[in-house]
């Protein structure tokens, strides 16, 4: 499936770095919600969900984790390590988070404000709303 990553603007100087994330050009909707995960337990795992109508670009902006996607036919893992990249998640993603290290940071810009009617939290019922036939 495809990946699709943005690269922030990154300024960086003797002081240290800054990233610049602007609308329409390093992501591409506006951000109506701005969560983050933080403080995520060794061995844990969180999403287990898709959205119906949301996106979001996910960004660890410290220490590292990966994201599990499946669109119902086909998986890939990413490895999230880079304060200065973005994932998207789209709608109609399936999508798992794992191996958070101890300090990892995982910022996350939503297009819509929460509702929980937007998830999909059973696999079954995800491979029936992409039209997926269950193996
Ligand atoms: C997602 C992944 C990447 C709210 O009340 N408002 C919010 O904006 C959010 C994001 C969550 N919540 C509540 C709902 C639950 O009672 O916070 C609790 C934990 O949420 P959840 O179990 O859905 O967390 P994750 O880490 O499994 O999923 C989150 C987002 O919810 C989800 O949209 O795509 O991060």
């Amino acid at each position: 499936m495809e990946i699709i990553k943005y690269q922030f603007q990154h300024h960086g100087d003797a002081r240290g770095q800054l990233a610049v994330l602007e609308e329409g050009k390093e992501f591409p909707f506006p951000a109506k919600r701005i969560y983050y995960i933080y403080g995520t337990q060794p061995g844990i795992a969180r999403g287990f969900h898709a959205h119906k109508a949301l996106d979001q670009v996910l960004i660890c902006i410290h220490g590292s984790c990966k994201i599990l996607l499946d669109n119902g036919r086909e998986k890939t893992t990413v490895e999230l390590n880079d304060p200065a990249e973005g994932l998207l998640v789209g709608h109609g993603v399936w999508h798992e988070m794992h191996d958070f290290t101890q300090d990892a940071i995982l910022l996350v810009l939503a297009s819509d404000f929460y509702q929980e009617s937007d998830y999909i939290r059973d696999y079954d019922t995800f491979l029936a709303f992409m039209g997926v036939d269950k193996q």
